[in-house]
C-alpha cells in the first residue's frame, strides 16, 4: 500500500507514479493543470489514464526499460503526461531547457544517451538537426502540438489514445527496486566542473514530494473533492528544473491541486493568471517576485487570494519578503525553501508554523532529513552560529552522478552526507541561514550557470589565450562576468559576445561584463584564485 503525504517513510518502495496518485480517487473530475495562454486544460482522471496510454505507447515504440528520453517542452498541461507516461513505462526522463542553443541541447542528450525525444512542433527541426548530429542515439522525436506533426515524428495527440497495457507498465510488486530505478536524469553542475547527469531514483522523487508536503512543511491543502477549497497554483518555475518537478508538478499531483501553467512568461499572461485564477499558493524565485513588485499593475488586489509565497533558488532577502508584505497589505506566509538537484531538490524548508518569524532562514530540515555544519577543510563539526559547510544527509540525495564516479565521490563522502557547498549556520532555534557559496556555482535568476562550461566555451575563441568566469552581484542578482588574456591584441568584447551569443543560452550570457587582463591569477598548482577576481571586481565597484 502506498504511504500517504502524512507520513513520510524513510524507504519508499513505491514507483513514483503510485505515490503521486495515491489520493487521485478524492479529486478525480477536477481540473489539474490548465495552460494560461490557450485554456486548454485536463482532469486529475485524464492526466491519470493518459500518462499510462502514453507510457504503453512508448513501450511499444522501439524504447525498452531504462532507455532515456529526452524532455524539451515549456511549462504545458501536458509536461505532467509526459513525465507520469515516463515513470509508468519505467524508463528515465532526462529534462532540458526548451530555451537551450542547438549545441546545448545535444550536448545533454548525447551524454545521457537519450533514445527518444519529446517536444514542441516549433522545436522538433532543431532536435531533428541534433538527431543527425555526431554522437547522438536518438531515434525517434514525439511532438506535443495541435497541429499535425513533421512526417518524421510521431504525434503525441495519436499516442494517448492508445489502449493502456497493464502487463507491460511498471508496477512496485515483483522484484522493482525503488532506490536503484532510475526516474529522471536532470543536469546540475554540482559543486565544480561541467554540467553533470543527476540520476535520481523513483525513492527519491517520491521521498522529497511527501517529505516536502508533510505536516507543517509546504502550506498546501490535500484536496478532498471540493473546488472551492483546492488549492490553486501558478506553474510559471520550469518544470525540467527539479524545483518546478517536485514542488510544482509532482506536488499539484499528489495534493490535487488547480495549477495554471505558463509557458513563456510575459506580463500580460502573468496578470491575467493572478486576477483569473485567483492562486492562493504560489512558488517563486526572487527575480521574478521583484519583477512583479515593480509592475504598477501589481496592486494588494492581485495578492487577495494568496496565502502562501514560496521561494528559493537563489538568496531571497528580507527586503523583498517585506516590500512584498507591504504591498499586499496583510498577512501572507512567506516559506523559504533550499535544495540542490542533487537532493531532489528539497531539503530545508521553513515550516509553516514559523509565521515569519524567521525572514530569510532557509528553515529546517525536512523530515527524515539531517543536516550538520561543518569546516570545509577540517570536516569538524561547527556549534550554533558559527558558519561552515552545509552537509545533509536523506531519502531524498541523489544516486549518484550519471557515469561518474569520480565527481560522485566528491560531492557524497563515505557517510552519505551531500556536501552542499553552501555556507551558513544553524541559530539557536535549528534554522539555517545561508551567507555564502565555496563552490564555482553562478545563479542567474534561479538557473544553474556553470563557469567551467563558460570557461571551456571561450576558450574555444581563436584570438582567446586563457580565461576565468566568475558570478558577480550586479544590483540585487547574479551575473557571469569573464576575466580574458588576449591571444590576438584585436579581440573585442563585441565579438566575444557575438561568439557566446550562438553558443550559449540567453540566461548564460556575460552580463555581469567583460574585463581583459595580462594573465589570470592562478595558484602554484595552476588553479584559477576566483577569490581574487572577486575581491578586484569589488574594488572596481567602489571606484
Ligand atoms: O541545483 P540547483 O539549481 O537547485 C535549486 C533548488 C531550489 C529549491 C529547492 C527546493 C525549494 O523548496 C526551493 O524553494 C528551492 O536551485 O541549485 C542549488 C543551489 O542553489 C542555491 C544554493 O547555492 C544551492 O546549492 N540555492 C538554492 N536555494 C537557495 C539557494 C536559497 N533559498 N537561498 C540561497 N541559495
Amino acid at each position: 500500500k502506498p504511504p500517504t503525504a502524512t507520513g513520510v517513510d524513510p524507504v519508499i518502495n513505491s514507483t513514483l507514479p503510485e505515490i503521486l496518485w495515491s489520493n487521485l480517487s478524492k479529486f478525480e473530475s477536477l481540473t489539474a493543470y490548465e495552460c494560461a495562454v490557450s485554456g486548454r486544460k485536463y482532469t486529475h482522471l485524464e492526466i491519470y489514464k493518459l500518462s499510462r496510454s502514453f507510457g504503453t505507447s512508448l513501450l511499444q515504440s522501439s524504447l525498452s526499460r531504462n532507455d532515456v528520453v529526452g524532455v524539451v517542452l515549456p511549462n504545458v498541461p501536458e509536461y505532467a503526461i509526459v513525465m507520469s507516461g515516463i515513470w509508468f513505462a519505467g524508463l528515465i526522463a532526462t529534462t532540458l531547457n526548451p530555451i537551450y542553443t542547438q549545441d546545448e541541447l545535444a550536448h545533454q542528450l548525447n551524454l545521457s544517451g537519450a533514445k527518444a525525444v519529446v517536444t514542441t512542433n516549433t522545436l522538433a527541426p532543431i532536435l531533428q538537426n541534433v538527431q543527425r548530429s555526431k554522437g547522438s542515439r536518438v531515434r525517434s522525436i514525439m511532438v506535443v502540438s495541435k497541429e499535425a506533426p513533421p512526417r518524421w515524428a510521431h504525434s503525441f495527440s495519436d499516442m494517448i489514445k492508445t489502449k493502456v497495457d497493464d502487463s507491460v507498465l511498471m508496477n512496485s510488486s515483483g522484484g522493482f527496486d525503488a532506490r536503484e530505478h532510475i526516474a529522471a536524469i536532470p543536469f546540475s553542475s554540482g559543486t565544480t566542473g561541467l554540467p553533470k547527469g543527476v540520476m535520481l531514483t523513483h525513492s527519491n522523487l517520491a521521498t522529497n514530494v511527501l517529505q516536502f508536503n508533510s505536516p507543517g512543511f509546504a502550506n498546501i491543502k490535500q484536496c478532498d473533492g471540493n473546488k472551492e477549497t483546492q488549492e490553486r497554483m501558478i506553474g510559471v518555475l520550469p518544470f525540467f528544473h527539479s524545483y518546478g518537478m517536485t514542488c510544482v508538478m509532482n506536488t499539484c499531483t499528489l495534493r490535487g491541486a488547480h495549477c495554471v501553467t505558463i509557458p513563456v512568461f510575459s506580463k500580460e499572461v502573468f496578470i491575467k493568471v493572478f486576477r483569473e485564477h485567483q492562486p492562493t499558493f504560489i512558488n517563486m524565485v526572487p527575480p521574478l517576485l521583484n519583477v512583479i513588485l515593480n509592475l504598477p499593475e501589481f496592486t494588494k488586489k492581485e495578492f487577495e487570494s494568496v496565502d502562501t509565497i514560496m521561494l528559493g533558488a537563489a538568496p531571497v532577502g528580507k527586503a523583498l519578503i517585506n516590500q512584498v508584505l507591504k504591498k499586499a497589505e496583510k498577512f501572507i506566509l512567506v516559506q523559504e525553501g533550499y535544495g540542490m538537484t542533487e537532493s531532489s531538490p528539497v531539503s530545508f524548508l521553513t515550516p509553516a508554523t514559523a509565521n515569519n518569524e524567521k525572514l530569510g532562514s532557509i528553515g529546517q530540515p525536512l523530515p527524515t532529513t539531517v543536516a550538520k555544519i561543518v569546516d570545509p577543510k577540517t570536516g569538524d563539526i561547527k556549534s550554533a552560529n558559527e558558519g561552515g559547510e552545509l552537509c545533509v544527509k536523506g531519502p531524498q540525495v541523489m544516486k549518484g552522478y550519471w557515469q561518474n564516479e569520480a565527481a560522485t565521490k566528491d560531492t557524497i563522502d563515505k557517510d552519505g552526507w551531500l556536501h552542499t557547498g553552501d555556507i551558513g549556520f544553524f541559530d539557536n532555534d535549528g534554522y539555517v541561514f545561508l551567507i555564502d557559496r565555496i563552490k564555482e556555482l553562478i545563479k542567474v535568476k534561479g538557473f544553474q550557470v556553470s563557469p567551467s562550461e563558460l570557461e571551456d566555451l571561450l576558450r574555444r575563441i581563436p584570438k582567446v589565450a586563457d580565461c576565468a568566469v566568475i558570478g558577480v552581484n550586479i544590483d540585487l542578482w547574479e551575473a557571469p562576468r569573464a576575466y580574458i588574456v588576449k591571444k590576438d591584441e584585436s579581440l573585442t568584447e563585441e565579438e566575444v559576445h557575438t561568439f557566446l551569443k550562438e553558443k550559449a543560452a540567453p540566461f548564460k550570457q556575460l552580463t555581469g561584463g567583460i574585463e581583459f587582463l595580462k594573465e589570470i591569477p592562478k595558484s602554484a598548482a595552476g588553479k584559477i584564485l576566483k577569490r581574487v577576481l572577486k575581491k578586484m571586481y569589488e574594488e572596481k565597484k567602489k571606484l
